[in-house]
């Protein structure tokens, strides 16, 4: 995605009119305009043909093609979002929860993590876990007149608690009401965490909502935790003032420049994250995952390249510890002769000549070489327009040479990506229109990746994660090594 890209420095971001009281829909939306996740997916939307006015996909790509240009207005958008008086003020993540909602999940996904919702059961240990998909946590702000610590109560929202009796579950194994005991897991970490602290809170006694103004110190990261990769801060949203009045405003650091800016209606400041010390004003909080590295994944892991001559298996290893540690020149001759082994950080990359073009016993002693420890997960590289029935053939010998517990762990990656554009079709299309493909893509769990280096992209971060994601904790720190069936059976 380009945001990778160098930073520009000659970017000149725009301001929204204020139609009355919308504030709290410019604070909104210039924080998805700074995502650029959400703005591609907005900005390559196609409307169908029929589509109307009330499109708010379609209102959103308007205002983004403005607001790249000059200041812009937000009448599309307040009338396609159905909201009757401009000059009524409005919940700020309300209206970001609504704006994801109506998009779908194509736009909203970079926001989208799953979570679980465990309940125990005290008695006999049953759990029922439920996974729902969530936009934003809402944290609870109970520090008297403390200062707010936000990562302390991060911590909080994911403690357990043990039910009041009067609350305990039904257990279906214990037949009957017992201690019950809940939680929240993250199972899956969006992209963007975005957190809501809980400022507005109904008062009883005085049957109105009141705003709870404490201070806070907002982290400008989240470090990295158990199984919590590290965030980074990249916008907050501001309310000052009271429960139904206030100014909302919003304070965005740039990925295309990485300058802090403060976007209050119609202005556009540069600032610093020193806005955000000791300040009452923050209400919901952005935080970028930030991208992976052979250094900072959640745990190490082992990675075999397998593939053809040439396929691009000494640049994949090259991507995904991010530097030039395996030859690879262009030419058509074989560069990579015998089997390397290279860790940085907490990735191990084996790279292979191709292991097809030797002769059995030079086979067998080179995967010795390399078989204890054993791989955690197995690439098998292949350049995308050169998938023949000849290297199914040979994916599937490889597949017969090797115990399943070795093979489960499989994925494909694709080289020479950008051939796709030439026949003018989805990687998913190219695969089930080649039966052939079709079905070493199925023995590797439907796992594939294309690249291209050509793109300038940079896919050492979504590659290893895609990585972290085929091993957990257990599979990566167990060693085992790489049964070779070959060395067992005479018949291969
Ligand atoms: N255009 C293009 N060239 C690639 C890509 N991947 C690898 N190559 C080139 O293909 C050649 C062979 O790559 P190499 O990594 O040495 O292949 P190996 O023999 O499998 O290790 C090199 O010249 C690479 O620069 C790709 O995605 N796109
Ligand atoms: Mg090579
Ligand atoms: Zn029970």
């Amino acid at each position: 995605m380009s945001f990778i890209k160098g930073f520009r420095n000659e970017v000149q971001y725009n301001g929204l009119k204020n139609q009355g009281a919308t504030c709290y829909l410019n604070a909104v939306l210039q924080c998805l305009f700074m995502t650029p996740e959400f703005r591609e997916a907005v900005e390559s939307y196609e409307a169908p043909g029929d589509c109307g006015e009330e499109n708010l996909l379609l209102q959103l790509q308007k205002l983004f093609t403005q607001l790249s240009e000059k200041a812009a207005t937000t009448g599309g958008i307040t009338k396609s979002l159905g909201i009757r008086s401009v000059f009524e003020q409005q919940d700020a993540v309300e209206y970001y929860r609504k704006i994801l909602k109506a998009v779908g999940t194509h736009a909203s996904k970079v926001f989208e993590g799953k979570m679980n919702n465990i309940t125990k059961c005290g008695t006999c240990g049953n759990k029922i876990i439920e996974t729902n998909t969530f936009i934003s946590i809402l944290l609870s702000i109970d520090n008297g007149n403390d200062k707010y610590d936000m990562e302390k109560s991060l911590k909080t929202f994911f403690e357990h608690s043990k039910l009041e009796e009067d609350d305990w579950m039904y257990c279906e194994g214990c037949e009957r009401k017992t201690e019950t005991e809940t939680w929240s897991e993250i199972y899956e970490y969006p992209t963007v965490l975005a957190l809501h602290l809980k400022r507005f809170d109904f008062d009883y006694i005085q049957m109105r909502y009141e705003k709870n103004e404490c201070r806070l110190d907002v982290p400008l990261s989240l470090p990295e935790e158990d199984n919590r990769p590290r965030y980074d801060l990249y916008a907050v949203i501001n309310h000052k003032g009271g429960y139904s009045g206030g100014h909302y405003d919003t304070i965005i650091r740039s990925y295309e420049n990485g300058i802090w800016y403060r976007f209050d209606d119609y202005s556009v400041t540069q600032t610093s994250e020193s806005s955000l010390e000791n300040s009452s004003l923050p209400y919901m909080l952005m935080y970028r995952k930030s991208a992976l590295n052979p250094g900072n994944i959640p745990h190490p892991m082992r990675i075999l390249l397998i593939g053809p001559s040439r396929a691009g298996k000494s640049t994949v290893g090259n991507i995904i510890l991010g530097g030039n540690y395996f030859l690879c020149k262009s030419g058509s001759e074989t560069v990579t002769k015998s089997s390397m082994v290279k860790t940085v950080g907490k990735v191990t990359v084996m790279d292979t000549p191709n292991l097809f073009s030797l002769n059995k016993s030079s086979w067998v002693k080179e995967m010795q070489k390399l078989s204890d420890p054993g791989p955690n997960v197995i690439l098998w590289v292949t350049p995308i327009s050169k998938f023949s029935e000849q290297q199914q053939g040979l994916f599937h010998t490889f597949k017969k040479r090797l115990d399943s517990r070795t093979t489960k762990r499989m994925m494909i990656i694709f080289t020479n990506g950008r051939q796709l554009k030439e026949f003018v079709q989805p990687i998913d299309r190219f695969i089930s229109d080649h039966r052939k493909l079709c079905k070493v893509v199925r023995c590797c769990q439907n796992r594939y990746h294309v690249i291209d280096i050509t793109d300038g992209h940079n896919y050492t971060s979504e590659l290893l994660e895609k990585l972290s994601e085929m091993v957990t904790l257990k599979e990566a720190t167990a060693i085992t090594p790489m049964q070779l069936k070959c060395l067992r059976k005479r018949s291969l």
